[in-house]
């Protein structure tokens, strides 16, 4: 079994205690022991059936405590299922430790999350989600941003050997090294990923062998000795801040107990547990003390009848807790961070209205490639239709995100740019060209093709108080990075406080014959998940202001933008710096006698078979936000004209109109003159062929679905 059995013949353990006085090592010891006693209560407490099961790290303890020790205690660990030892070392009161493995509301997560899922902003550890290789971007987010501040501090993320096998771990290794972060990496290397042991997980010889990989320094040492762990750590740390580099440290240790408590062993050999019983990280710690006469029997006794007494007394108060009252409004009201800047800062917040927001629609683009932009701003197409009302200047629905994009970077000092190719390139679409030259390398940033670490770097960004936009290069390529989005940033501010300040652009949508994999509309795999806003702008009016505001907003927010409408749509937009408002649909036109809710695309065919049609009175609204929508416009929209469809690019099964017209249903029935219908794309990928798309779109059925409507 690769190099794993050869560690125990390091014993006996051999200690160097350098510089640390006999207090720092009675200190170490302190610290090392009592997430050991706290397990040994806790699996008391699991026989009695009075604690929930949990990931033991006895045997691992000295990794977790020597780290921890070993960092600044406002540097951020991103710990692991196995690291009491982190979460103790951080002085966490064991009391309210107890509250959250108990489920209880006054532990760390208001009881939304179990064992060691949550985070502590006030101890500077961040919460792993059970996926454990996201953990690992995140570091570098927050090494990004010590870096940006020049800061002499560093991150530093745990994971076990089994999930160095996923691709997270593969590429927050490689942004580190490229960006050149202050990163320790620590491989808790326990010889199993739950029972699959590490030859059936990698074939190098040593996980360490990967950092030569990535360009990084390595080190391999043994886990179970705490004043290796600490002064290794400890002198690393140095180097990444010295040098600004990342570090890989691969700590070879095993798991005395099973994956989980109640699991079991008997997939490892019992001569294994033999042979590490002897390398115990307790025992051999305290031979080493009391071989030095800085602890002897007595001594060692009374500090562990000391940490009887507390762990007793921590109890009662651990278990003292309030039975958990569902509160469904503070469920609710908890997804979200409050937004009280924009407001504070008085940022102007426009309304969009019919009268001032009069777009043209050049229809769809020529060619049968897209190819991206030149990126010369061409004058803007003459408008369509006149807008002699006022003076606010026409721009292409492009210019309106580059300028709100723009005015953003120029507002918030601390607002990072993160994509591939969006520096000296000016990003696929060229949204961002010029964006270097005035804002720097280090704000406008060119990224690996590596699209879960960015997102997982800008959540780290957000822990140290940064805001951050990433582009997507296409819509279709979020799928390299959902879990990111739909697991962490979104579900971040639920579990336990903590907010992603993060904006995904996302350039979707089809019309521009460019194949299955560069023209999708994916929006409804984000209105699914709680947590995150979904924006997505028909005009160019809203696209900057919804764009500003998506920025001024602490919460993650996706944010499409249509392809085909970069180029093709003109109206005017405001020079200033405005928002429009999250979660309010625009009323594009009134009618009587048929109502289209719609957004992106389908409010300029809507409002194009509109025009084509004046003997039809139809009613058109632009949803502009997906999630929240704003049921009271789509309440209002019902109210007008009885007749409702819901118009969408995205295809129609489990797109967002059967949940419109789900509620439409269920709250408006009264009001309709006839089923909600849905005038969606074809159930299939994007074709590429300009016929097949022409097909597959929902534009295509436009006239039938408004004419069976009308008939019912
Ligand atoms: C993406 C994902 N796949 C599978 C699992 C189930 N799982 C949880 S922990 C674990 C083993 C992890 O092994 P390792 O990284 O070596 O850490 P250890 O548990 O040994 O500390 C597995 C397979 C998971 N949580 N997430």
């Amino acid at each position: 079994m690769i190099s794993y059995l050869k560690i125990p013949e390091l014993h006996p353990m051999q200690f160097d205690r350098k510089e640390l006085s006999d207090e720092q090592l009675v200190r170490f010891y302190r610290s090392l022991l009592w997430p050991r006693m706290i397990e040994e209560k806790m699996l008391v407490l699991l026989r009695q059936g009075r604690v929930s099961k949990w990931f033991s790290g006895i045997g691992q303890e000295a990794i977790a405590v020597g780290a921890t020790l070993a960092l600044r205690e406002d540097e951020w660990i991103m710990p692991m299922h196995r690291n009491l030892g982190v979460f103790t070392s951080r002085n966490m009161p064991l009391s309210k430790l107890f509250m959250q493995w108990q489920g209880a509301k006054e532990g760390y997560s208001k009881a939304r999350e179990r064992s060691f899922h949550f985070g502590s902003r006030e101890h500077h550890i961040c919460g792993m989600i059970s996926h454990l290789g996201p953990q690992l971007a995140i570091a570098d987010g927050v090494a990004l941003a010590h870096k940006l501040r020049k800061e002499n501090k560093v991150s530093l993320a745990f994971t076990g050997d089994g999930a160095t096998s996923e691709g997270d771990f593969h590429e927050a290794l490689n942004v580190a090294a490229v960006w050149d972060l202050p990163v320790i990496f620590i491989i808790e290397n326990n010889g199993y990923g739950l029972s699959t042991p590490v030859n059936e997980q990698y074939r190098c010889i040593n996980l360490l062998d990967k950092a030569k990989g990535y360009g990084m320094e390595g080190i391999q040492i043994d886990g179970n000795n705490l004043l290796t762990v600490y002064d290794t750590i400890k002198g690393v740390r140095e180097f990444c801040i010295k040098h600004q580099k990342p570090y890989l440290i691969e700590c070879m240790t095993f798991r005395m107990r099973g994956h989980e408590e109640a699991s079991g062993t008997k997939y490892v050999p019992q001569d294994l547990f033999r042979l590490w019983e002897q390398k115990d990280p307790i025992k051999n710690y305290e031979d080493y003390l009391k071989m030095i006469g800085v602890l002897n029997d007595q001594s060692i006794e009374q500090i562990r009848e000391e940490f009887k007494h507390k762990i007793e007394e921590e109890l009662k108060v651990g278990f003292d807790t309030k039975v958990v009252i569902a509160d469904t409004q503070e469920e609710l009201s908890d997804l979200y961070m409050p937004n009280t800047k924009s407001r504070e800062s008085g940022v102007r917040s426009r309304e969009s209205t019919a009268a001032n927001t009069r777009s043209s629609f050049r229809g769809k683009p020529a060619g049968n490639s897209l190819t991206p932009d030149s990126g010369h701003l061409s004058p803007s197409p003459s408008s369509l239709t006149a807008n002699t009302e006022q003076l606010t200047p026409e721009k292409r629905m492009i210019d309106a995100i580059k300028e709100g994009l723009h005015q953003s970077m120029q507002r918030h000092s601390n607002l990072i740019l993160m994509g591939q190719d969006i520096a000296e390139y000016g990003g696929a679409f060229k949204i961002t060209e010029g964006f270097v030259e005035e804002f720097g390398k280090e704000r406008v940033r060119n990224t690996p093709l590596c699209e879960s670490a960015i997102l997982g770097s800008a959540l780290g960004l957000s822990l140290e108080g940064y805001k951050s936009m990433m582009e997507m290069q296409f819509a279709d390529f979020v799928t390299v990075g959902f879990n990111q989005i739909i697991n962490n940033l979104a579900k971040i501010h639920y579990r336990w406080g903590q907010n992603a300040d993060v904006v995904v652009r996302m350039p979707t949508g089809a019309g521009v014959g460019a194949g299955p994999f560069h023209s999708q509309s994916n929006e409804a795999w984000f209105t699914h998940t709680p947590g995150l806003k979904v924006v997505y702008p028909s005009i160019p009016m809203d696209a900057k202001g919804l764009l500003i505001a998506a920025i001024n907003d602490p919460n993650p927010v996706m944010y499409f933008e249509h392809k085909a409408l970069y180029r093709s749509v003109s109206g005017p937009v405001p020079s200033d710096y405005y928002e429009i408002e999250i979660g309010k649909a625009r009323h594009v036109r009134n009618g009587s006698e048929l109502s289209i809710i719609t957004y992106g695309s389908g409010v300029h065919w809507a409002e194009e078979y509109a025009a084509a049609h004046p003997e039809i009175d139809i009613d058109i609204l632009d949803l502009r936000t997906l999630l929240p929508l704003d049921y009271e416009a789509i309440r209002a929209a019902v109210q007008r004209t009885g007749r409702v469809l819901v118009l969408h690019e995205d295809t129609l099964t489990g797109g967002l109109g059967g949940e419109i017209a789900a509620w439409i249903s269920e709250h408006c029935f009264g009001m309709l003159d006839a089923p909600v219908m849905r005038c969606a794309s074809l159930d299939t990928p994007v074709p590429f062929s300009i016929e097949l798309e022409k097909n597959f779109l929902a534009k295509s059925r436009l006239g039938e679905m408004v004419e069976q409507l009308l008939k019912y």
